[in-house]
This record gives structure tokens, sequence and C-alpha cells, in this order.
């Protein structure tokens, strides 16, 4: 149940052997010449960043409201947290929705944060379907404003983001900047299991209702949920970045306070996996959003 570890890997050995396979993988040694490392604290961020508005969730991709960012760290981390154990999911843009001017996207502070970050040197930097990056360009993750999104996620202990699957059929990198997480990872195999058969296009904005609660499962609603075996039950340490393919249900813990770094895409080595998804009776909303970032958004890549 413990996650695979590499170092020092090769792209194209990424690739084959994890991108191509939806594999899931923790690379030990990618940060370490990231300045964020070590310098990205909750303090850090209070200080830096205390008076920017945040959009405040719960375990779930819920917005509850906005607070300050020093605010929120200084309510929930660092001591015992109260008992509305709330977490800071701060999004990249990544459709145009009526509020953007007033919602606080990410996309300010991304590119405050840009020089103390760097492309994942395992993940290739061209050939990505979405955003789209044909072979010959380059893609950079810290300089990317194209959608999917990055996001920054600030959790204090005690704080989840329950079972689900990602939108758009993405893959998934999680960046883990400070603090410890818990991961518990489902390969596809194990979806019927833990997920409505009806709805099985349905992703987090779910409410939880489709998919089970891990942690306090309705067994009524989901019977066959004791014979689910998660692949991976792991915890990811500062440094180590998460590697989690589209299609594999997932739940994450906050071990202690956390700051974490997550970016989506989809590259070229997985189109057989995004092809499934495409084809699988998607939900509309989320077809129409890549249709939207793929043919007409002006920040497109191509
Ligand atoms: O780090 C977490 O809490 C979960 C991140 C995640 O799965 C996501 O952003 O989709
Ligand atoms: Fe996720």
């Amino acid at each position: 149940m413990k996650a695979e570890r590499v170092s020092r890997i090769a792209t194209t050995e990424f690739v084959t052997r994890y991108l191509e396979a939806g594999r899931p993988v923790i690379v030990t040694d990618a940060m370490e010449d990231w300045p964020a490392f070590g310098q990205w604290t909750p303090d850090y961020f209070a200080r830096e960043y205390g008076d920017w508005k945040v959009p405040v969730y719960g375990h779930y991709f819920d917005l509850l409201k906005l607070m300050k960012l020093g605010d929120y760290i200084r309510t929930y981390m660092g001591s015992e947290p109260p008992p509305d154990i709330r977490y800071v999911r701060w999004f990249t843009l990544h459709q145009p929705v009526p509020n953007a001017e007033r919602f606080p996207w990410a996309d300010e502070v991304f590119k405050l944060l840009q020089p103390q970050w760097s492309h994942p040197y395992f993940l290739p930097t061209d050939s990505y379907l979405f955003p789209f990056c044909p072979p010959g360009r380059t893609l950079d993750v810290p300089s990317e404003t194209t959608v999917p999104s990055k996001a920054l996620y600030l959790s204090c202990k005690g704080a989840t983001t329950n079972l689900h699957l990602d939108y758009w059929g993405a893959d998934a990198v999680l960046c883990q900047l400070h603090g410890q997480k818990q991961l518990v990872l489902y390969s596809p195999d194990q979806t019927p299991l833990l997920m409505d058969p009806a709805t099985d296009a349905v992703r987090g904005a779910s409410g939880g209702r489709r998919v089970v609660d891990i942690r306090n499962p309705d067994r009524a609603a989901f019977p066959d949920f004791d014979k689910a075996q998660p692949t991976v039950l792991d915890v990811l340490n500062p440094g180590e970045i998460a590697y989690i393919p589209a299609g594999w249900l997932h739940h994450v813990d906050t071990l202690s306070d956390s700051i974490t770094l997550t970016w989506n895409f989809v590259h070229l080595a997985s189109w057989r996996n995004w092809f499934r998804f495409l084809t699988n009776e998607p939900p509309a909303s989320e077809l129409a959003d890549i249709g939207h970032i793929l043919l007409d958004d002006p920040r497109r890549l191509h």
C-alpha cells in the first residue's frame, strides 16, 4: 500500500512507466532547487500575503466563504484548530464565471511566486493535449497561464479532501511544500465499489452523495464499500511530488498544517485514458469547459 517512490528519474522513463501506464508515483527529489521549498511556510504566507482574500472550503470543493489569508492562518493553523475545520483552495482562473472579477483567483499570486519554483524536472515540456502544447513548443508549469488550473492549497491539521476524481479527465501533480498529507488512492477498477454506477462520470461537485465518504461510509448506498482496497495509503512528505493519474479516486487527509501546490494536465502519452473519459459521457459542463479552453481561450498555447 506504500506508494512507489523514485528519484533522479529521466522524463522518458517517467512517461513510459507512469504517465502512459496511468500509474501513481511519488518523486522525492524534484524540489531540491526550489527556493519555495523551505521558504513557503504558513508564517511566510501570513506575512507576505496575509491581506489577500482567499476562498475557504470544507472537506470538498464546496466554497463556504472568503477570508483574509492571514486570518485563516491565525484561526486555523499553529495550535489546535477550531471544530469547524476549513481548507483554503486558491485556484488560478479556470473558466469564465460571472463573478470572475470579484472571485479571488490565484493568478496574481502565482505571478509573484513564479521565481520561487520551477518546472518539475521529470515532467515533459511538450506534447500536452490539455493545455494544448504541440511537440516542439515548450510548456513551463510555473509560467503557464492556460488552464487547467494550478492551485495553492493551505490546510490545517485535520482538513480533508474527500474522495473524488479530478475534473476534465486530467492527471494531477501534488507538490508538497510544507507539512504532511496522507494519500489514499484507488485504482480505476475499484471505482464501481466507491461511486454510484449510474453517475460514474460525476466528479467532486457531487457533494459527496454519489461518491462514498471513506471516513464515514454510507453502507446502504455503497454496499460493496468494504470490498474496496486502496492501492496506495501513504504519507506525502515535504519535498515530495505525487503524480495522481486520471481515473484514480483519491482522498487526502492533512496530517499537519500543510501547503501544497497542484497542477492538472493531460499529456499525449495518456491519450487513451483521456479518450476513454471523453467518450464516457462526462458531464456537459466539463465538456464545455474543455471546449472553451481548447478552442476559444485567448490564453491557449497554440
Ligand atoms: O491535497 C489535497 O487535499 C487534495 C488535492 C486534490 O486531490 C485535488 O486538488 O484535486
Ligand atoms: Fe484531486
